[in-house]
């Protein structure tokens, strides 16, 4: 039995230290300590409950310390602590014996799932997270800056509270990836996937890449054996005959990794294209199934309506929720969709206006709607007509359609 169980992470820029602290009575007092150090130096110490706010706890932190942090690092280490105390949980799951406590676990096991997304300096990783989760466009991205340390980043799926996708970008650079050898065990536990980024246009370090996959699949094996494994075979865009190369590549890396005995799926990707998307979508519909119930509420909307379309997808994650049948695996689509949405949403920031929440687009033949019905949950309607929006059946009908979804969502 150990007296406390405790994760600690560095405050990326800064010499400060974070340690989250876990006593043992943590199920009775549900507790943590939080306490910001340099070196061996304890400056603040904290103590909050497990659903506290560490908003306030941060706010407390610069305050005394007059620190110099950006905003938008701020909610970095705010997730980094969330991800710290969530890796506790488990830990403390593991070690507990007593009923009550396995029930509170498993229900937070179900809801957050921990990614790795690995690889050598320039794989490419940064660059797929920000195609992926942010919307940003390929083009905008030749100038990114390597990744310092892991990145951690925080990601709703299905609903606001509790269903959380941690998504962990490990900077690639050597002396990174000489401390990830030191600190896997604080890296590999609790993780669903782990994907791995090889760099298909840098020939010389392919043997290093695949040296590295194979330490990261064994690390997988040790921390989280029921995790999967994927690779991406990166930036395909670069071949005048990609799926050659990737054959090529395909054949070096599965007999490199034979004997560990890991499945491993590979992927032919690129950003400049939709590869990207249809390997995640893969990746994505493993760890968690679009539901079969909602997509049928989708395709009964579609009949009843004489809609050409229905499509639900979540903004952060630009995943699907359900659709109709006929787009049930356009992931182009919605990417696409997902992506013009938040180009919108982005221009009306510069633009100074607020609130964006519903997108109409006239087109020849039909009409595209969008609607953020229930906050980063879009509702996309394709019509033959303003009326099949507008009439009073269908709006009923729509109407109810939303409030099913908001059911399953929240
Ligand atoms: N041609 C091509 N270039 C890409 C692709 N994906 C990323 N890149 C480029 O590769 C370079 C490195 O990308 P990053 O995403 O920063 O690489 P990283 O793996 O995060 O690198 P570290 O943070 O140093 O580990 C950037 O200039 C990107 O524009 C792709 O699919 N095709
Ligand atoms: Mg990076």
């Amino acid at each position: 039995m150990v007296s406390s169980t405790t994760e600690a992470f560095k405050i990326p820029g800064t010499s400060w230290l974070v340690r989250v602290e876990t006593p043992e009575n943590a199920t009775i007092s549900k507790m943590h300590n939080i306490q910001f150090l340099k070196g061996n130096h304890v400056y603040h110490s904290f103590t909050i409950k497990k659903d506290g706010d560490l908003h306030q706890i941060f706010d407390k932190f610069i305050e005394n310390e007059q620190i110099d942090i950006p905003d938008n690092r701020i909610s970095a280490i705010i997730t980094a602590l969330e991800e710290a105390i969530y890796v506790i949980d488990k830990s403390l799951k593991s070690e507990s014996k007593t009923g009550a406590l396995t029930t509170m676990i498993n229900l937070s096991e179900m809801k957050n799932k921990k990614i790795l997304i690995c690889g050598l300096a320039g794989a490419g990783k940064t660059s797929i997270y920000q195609v992926i989760f942010e919307g940003v466009n390929s083009y905008e991205l030749s100038n990114l800056p390597a990744t310092r340390g892991i990145q951690r980043y925080k990601r709703g799926i299905n609903s606001e509270e509790g269903y959380n996708l941690f998504v962990w970008d490990l900077g690639g650079q050597q002396s990174y990836l000489d401390e990830y050898h030191k600190d896997a065990d604080k890296i590999f536990p609790y993780t669903t996937a782990l994907i791995y980024v090889i760099d298909a246009g840098d020939p010389k370090n392919l043997e290093k890449a695949i040296e590295e996959l194979k330490w990261s699949i064994s690390q997988m094996k040790t921390h989280s054996p029921d995790g999967m494994v994927y690779s991406f075979i990166h930036k395909m865009d670069q071949f005048p005959n990609p799926q050659e190369q990737f054959m090529g590549i395909r054949n070096l890396v599965e007999n490199s990794i034979k004997q560990l005995n890991k499945e491993v799926g590979l992927f032919p990707t690129s950003i400049h294209d939709d590869s990207v998307f249809e390997a995640w979508e893969q990746i994505f519909k493993s760890i968690i199934p679009k539901s079969k119930k909602l997509n049928i509420v989708a395709d009964n909307l579609k009949a009843q309506t004489g809609l050409y379309n229905v499509l639900v997808l979540e903004k952060r994650t630009g995943l699907p929720i359900c659709s109709s049948t006929s787009l049930s695996d356009d992931i182009v689509i919605v990417g696409t969709i997902n992506k013009l949405w938040l180009s919108i949403l982005k221009l009306i920031g510069d633009l100074e206006l607020v609130n964006l929440d519903k997108i109409t687009v006239q087109c020849e033949n039909g009409l595209l709607s969008l609607e953020e019905f229930v906050p980063n949950i879009i509702l996309m309607l394709i019509s033959p007509s303003m009326d099949s929006l507008e009439n009073q059946k269908n709006r009923k009908l729509i109407e109810e359609f939303k409030q099913e979804m908001k059911k399953y969502i929240n």
